[in-house]
């Protein structure tokens, strides 16, 4: 798990985060796509989005990325006690949608770097370092969980 300090880290930036959270979670999923556009083609209703500013102007996808880092929000406030958070989004990654641990990697990775970009001078080593780990815990976790549903990921 991570320190005290670490989670404070984490969620300090997360608190600068969370008011701007819809716009965030649209540049995450569409950086995500551009970057790597195998995860776009998991999602039946956006991979006909086609262009960047059809994906902007989804109001669907916005709503998504709004989902999705709300989620990632909760999971990262419970700190080293996820457990019961992150089983039904692991089952649900893992059986429904069969999300390779891989692509759970890039999301957090663009997410490292939105924040980066968003917010250099509250985002600064110390806290980009508490924050890779936190995901790094994430991921782990939801790899494990997936081997319990029988998903090699
Ligand atoms: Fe996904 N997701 N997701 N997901 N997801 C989610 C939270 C998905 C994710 C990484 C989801 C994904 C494909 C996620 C998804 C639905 C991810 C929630 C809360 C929901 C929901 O309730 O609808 C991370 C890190 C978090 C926190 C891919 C690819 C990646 C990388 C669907 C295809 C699909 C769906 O509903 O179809």
């Amino acid at each position: 798990g991570l320190s005290d300090d670490e989670w404070s880290h984490v969620l300090g930036i997360w608190a600068k985060v969370e008011p701007e959270l819809p716009v965030r979670g649209q540049e995450v999923m569409i950086r995500l796509f551009q970057v790597h556009p195998e995860t776009q083609e998991r999602f039946a209703k956006f991979k006909n989005l086609k262009t960047i500013d059809e994906m902007k102007s989804s109001e669907e996808l916005k709503k998504h990325g709004t989902t999705v880092l709300t989620a990632l929000g909760r999971i990262l406030k419970l700190k080293n006690n996820h457990e019961p958070e992150l089983k039904p989004l692991a089952e649900s990654h893992a059986t429904t949608h069969k999300i390779p641990v891989k692509y759970l990697e890039f999301i957090c990775e663009i997410i490292v770097k939105v924040i980066a970009e968003k917010h250099p001078s509250d985002f600064g080593a110390d806290s980009q370092a508490a924050m890779r780990k936190a995901l790094e815990l994430f991921r782990n976790d939801m790899a494990s969980k997936y081997k319990e549903f029988g998903f090699q990921g």
